[in-house]
């Protein structure tokens, strides 16, 4: 195995041009396609979020007309859950999951490139938009504001021209990863030895691959509605707005599960290895993992509880909606579990996942309160949906997805990210986000709709909203020290050499940066912990969970077995 400046000095197809990246069919170099680019985007809806606050820091103010601000928070949505939200966890998944398996590659490398620039074209044409005006009718595009005559110029066109290509790009991709998983594991791997991220990416995928086509289909449909003259949700020519809801949230709701899933996976991942100690229970992960991908198909009508479906069906949509909480539950108690007695390293990774459940729960417990459908009938479109929401997305999401770069970033470029800088990093984000984000739960029961411009100032809006958007400045700067830490840090960082966390799991075994094949030689897989039996062959996971007496894979007298080469 070669040390880690030597694999720089190898990986001669990190800087070889922008021809080498157009061309690139490499899991390593796809991933950090989909990262950079899914930040990008991240960084052009922060601004969005910026000038919404701003708009909104004092009543009556004029820094945005009602027509800019319909967009903005349009592409502000549509931008977080599509280019930046499914993306960064695609490249995450990318760049992870061939090696924390063992594999070379992606199943389908060249399928592989195609679904990043399918994402790249969607995100462009979505944004070639503001040529003309850009999409308003908010992220989930309700019907009839998409169709004429509410909808005269062509910004709906790009809208779901996009949303079909970003389709076309997650479903792709799901059937990549997919096949990567259930056929390139490496010799030992069997389902009960997959890292957890990998169980997590791998339900997400299909998730996906059942939900996408449902919002790729509305997007057709409402393209056709528009255009050829059918009627789907047009209820003027007998077609019904509420069609477009349900093949809307069949889809939306799976969606959150698509983008929290991953960040399961990724606290799942860190968590056992800054507390030193294996995760409290991996079969309960796995299968409360399964249990979310099943039932998440279950509770879409609880975004509906406010367009008179029948009380059988809102009872029932509650009722799945709270049941969906217990394996949620399940994960949290075992992360709590794991911490417990743990021997705690306090490094930046373990911080964003200690953030990352506080205020996740936040988000889950308001979740909870909106599935009492009273409850919604009070709230639904004020900005306590709007609290809720982004305690999920941005506490959730967003701090699984830092945790996880804290962590691998060290492995996919060779040097670590700054530490100090993290905390600023965590600090700021984390108190950016309670001041931003909690204002808006007591705005929302106050009365104050979600996706308005402004408000009158005798409304007794004003003070929380000037908290909010002073929070969100103090959030975005956090944003800010996260992409100073990573310019850096990639500049003049520590390095990190190839294990720089004493880590578990094969993704460790490789240089950092992996060369193009990622391994040279790997560890014979007995475990869910190949790397740490290595390292630690007198007290080796499979010893003491199967003593070796009997044990067919060990030979007789054999403490553990050296590398196995793959190729
Ligand atoms: C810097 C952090 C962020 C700030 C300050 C922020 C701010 C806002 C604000 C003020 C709105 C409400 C607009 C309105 O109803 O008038 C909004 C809506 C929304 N945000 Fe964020 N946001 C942030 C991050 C995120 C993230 C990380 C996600 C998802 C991954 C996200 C997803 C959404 C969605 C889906 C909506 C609804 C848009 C709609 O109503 O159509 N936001 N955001
Ligand atoms: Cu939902």
């Amino acid at each position: 195995m070669s040390g880690s400046t030597d694999a720089l000095r190898e990986m001669d197809w990190y800087e070889d041009g922008v021809w080498k990246w157009v061309t690139a069919t490499n899991h390593k170099q796809i991933g950090i396609l989909y990262l950079t680019t899914s930040f990008g985007f991240f960084l052009l809806a922060v601004i969005m979020a910026m000038l919404m606050r701003t708009q909104l820091i004092v009543p009556n103010n004029t820094l945005l007309t009602p027509g800019q601000y319909n967009q903005i928070f349009t592409m502000h949505g549509t931008t977080m859950v599509f280019l930046f939200g499914m993306p960064v966890l695609a490249g995450l998944g990318n760049y992870m999951v061939p090696l924390m398996i063992g594999a070379h590659d992606m199943a389908f490398p060249r399928l592989n490139a195609l679904s990043y620039w399918t994402l790249l074209a969607g995100g462009i044409l979505l944004y070639s938009s503001f040529l003309t005006g850009a999409p308003d009718a908010g992220w989930f595009s309700y019907a009839p504001l998409t169709i004429q005559p509410y909808s005269a110029n062509a910004a709906m066109d790009y809208w779901s021209i996009s949303i079909v290509l970003l389709g076309i790009s997650s479903i792709a991709g799901a059937v990549n990863i997919l096949v990567t998983v259930l056929t390139m594991r490496a010799p030992g791997m069997g389902f009960n030895r997959m890292p957890l991220f990998v169980w997590a990416t791998f339900v997400n995928q299909f998730i996906i691959l059942v939900a996408l086509p449902s919002l790729a289909a509305a997007a057709i449909m409402l393209y056709l509605d528009r255009h050829f003259g059918t009627s789907f949700f047009n209820p003027v020519t007998g077609g019904d707005p509420l069609l477009w809801q349900h093949l809307f949230w069949f889809f939306g709701h799976p969606e959150v599960y698509i983008l929290i899933l991953p960040a399961f996976g990724i606290v799942s991942e860190v968590i056992p290895v800054f507390a030193r100690k294996p995760i409290f229970g991996y079969s309960f992960i796995v299968y409360s993992t399964l249990a979310i991908g099943v039932m998440g198909f279950t509770v879409w009508a609880h975004h509906m509880f406010s367009v008179g479906l029948s009380l059988v069906a809102d009872a029932a949509f509650a009722f799945t909606s709270f049941t969906i909480a217990v394996p949620t539950a399940v994960k949290i108690f075992n992360w709590l579990a794991t911490l417990w007695g743990g021997s705690l390293r306090l490094r930046t990774p373990l911080l964003f996942c200690l953030g990352f459940i506080g205020l996740f729960v936040t988000g889950g417990l308001s979740g909870m309160a909106l599935a009492v459908v009273p409850f919604d009938w009070q709230v639904t479109d004020s900005y306590f949906v709007v609290g809720h929401l982004h305690a999920v997305l941005f506490g959730g999401t967003a701090l699984g997805v830092f945790a996880g770069l804290y962590y691998w970033i060290p492995k996919m470029t060779g040097r670590r990210l700054d530490e100090r800088l993290g905390m600023v990093n965590f600090w700021l984000v984390t108190i950016g986000f309670l001041l931003t984000f909690q204002p808006f739960h007591i705005l929302g029961v106050l009365g104050m709709p979600r996706r308005i411009y402004t408000y009158a100032a005798n409304m007794g809006w004003n003070e929380l909203n000037l908290v909010s958007t002073l929070g969100g400045y103090i959030l975005a700067t956090g944003v800010g020290v996260f992409l100073w830490n990573v310019v850096i840090s990639l500049r003049s960082g520590e390095t990190a050499g190839d294990d720089p966390w004493d880590g578990w799991t094969l993704e460790w075994a490789a240089s950092s940066p992996p060369p193009p094949h990622n391994f040279d030689s790997l560890p014979l897989v007995r475990s869910a912990r190949p790397l740490w039996d290595r390292k630690n062959p007198d007290r080796a996971d499979y010893l003491r969970h199967r003593p070796p007496v009997g044990d067919p894979q060990l030979p007789a007298g054999a403490k553990i077995e050296q590398d196995e080469t793959q190729r």
